[in-house]
């Protein structure tokens, strides 16, 4: 590992010394992906609210909750998580569902991996198990979404990957780019997610954080109210209930990450954080900004 990355500095030293490939460096290292996530995956911007939708949103059984009302939450120093991602295609289906959505729908199950204390940073990696979560417009990976994938964001690298399976689409990498600076969210990226509601689901009272952005429209995740006191940690953990957000329209305007069972107590085993060969060359992901 050490020797790989002593020539991976030799190699970009020898990158440097020539002008052509210095326009080449240069323009790999142009941002990939969101650049304002408020605070959730690069920094929050100088005016701390990055530029929200114009779109008015309706949020089916929840009520607002005032901000200095709203119960803080945090996630846990390490996790796992299992759960369904649901994709539905129609607009006016609108979440949450109680508890899951009706009508025409594409499903996928999956599982992230979450951990705030390796010794490359905080790490995180989600994984499809048959339906990739469709968020490209166009190009090879947006004509349907049904290959598996991963997501692998480790903090140290600033990036996230997009790493490809057997069954991915012709033509499309086995491994690309999808966020660069990227980071994992923080245990407290709650705290900077401006919409807070709660509602009552399954008899489970849950609190939504949330935010708008102008090209992506709306995020909401949200998490059992009642905490869970680990063994490991001072700071009571959050379990999470669903994320939701919306897609590209032609395979699912709200996709619906339910999650279920959830694991606190043991830590993700550090091969979920290899980052794997193919994604040593990776460049931005096809149909990707
Ligand atoms: C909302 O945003 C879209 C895209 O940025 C723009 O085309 C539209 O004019 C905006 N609508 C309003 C009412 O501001
Ligand atoms: C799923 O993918 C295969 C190719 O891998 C394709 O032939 C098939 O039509 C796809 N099915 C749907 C429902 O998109
Ligand atoms: C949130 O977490 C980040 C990273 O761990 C830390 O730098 C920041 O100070 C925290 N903010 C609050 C309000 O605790
Ligand atoms: C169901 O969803 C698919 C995309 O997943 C879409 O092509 C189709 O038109 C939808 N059917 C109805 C009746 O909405
Ligand atoms: C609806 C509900 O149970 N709300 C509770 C959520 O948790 C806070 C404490 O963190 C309570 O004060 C609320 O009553």
């Amino acid at each position: 590992m050490k020797s790989f990355f002593i020539l991976l500095i030799t190699i970009s030293f020898l990158l440097q010394t020539d002008a052509y490939a210095n326009m080449r460096s240069k323009k790999k290292t142009a941002p990939i992906g969101p650049t304002c996530t408020q605070g959730g995956h690069n920094p929050l911007p100088p005016s701390g609210v990055c530029p929200k939708s114009n779109t008015t949103f309706v949020f089916p059984g929840m009520h607002d909750v005032p901000a200095s009302q709203a119960a803080v939450h945090r996630w846990a120093p390490w996790f796992s998580v299992e759960w369904v991602f649901y994709y539905v295609f129609d607009p006016a289906n609108i979440p949450p569902y109680f508890p899951v959505p009706q009508g025409n729908f594409t499903f996928t199950n999956g599982r992230t991996y979450f951990d705030d204390t390796t010794e490359r940073g905080r790490c995180m990696r989600e994984v499809y198990d048959t339906r990739c979560i469709p968020i490209f417009f166009t190009d090879v990976l947006s004509t349907n979404n049904n290959y598996s994938c991963d997501f692998l964001n480790i903090a140290s690298t600033q990036t996230a990957y997009l790493i490809l399976h057997e069954d991915r689409p012709k033509g499309a990498p086995e491994c690309c780019i999808i966020g660069q600076p990227f980071h994992p969210p923080s245990r407290n990226f709650s705290d900077n997610l401006y919409i807070k509601k709660a509602s009552t689901i399954e008899g489970i009272d849950i609190d939504w954080n949330g935010l708008t952005l102008e090209d992506a429209g709306l995020f909401l995740y949200g998490f059992y109210n009642k905490t869970t006191v680990i063994p490991h940690d001072p700071i009571p953990a959050s379990r999470p209930y669903v994320f939701y957000m919306m897609g590209a329209p032609q395979i699912a305007t709200w996709m619906y990450q339910k999650f279920g069972d959830w694991d606190p107590i043991s830590k993700p085993d550090p091969r979920v954080w290899e980052i794997p060969e193919s994604c040593r060359q990776a460049t931005v992901c096809p149909g990707w900004g």
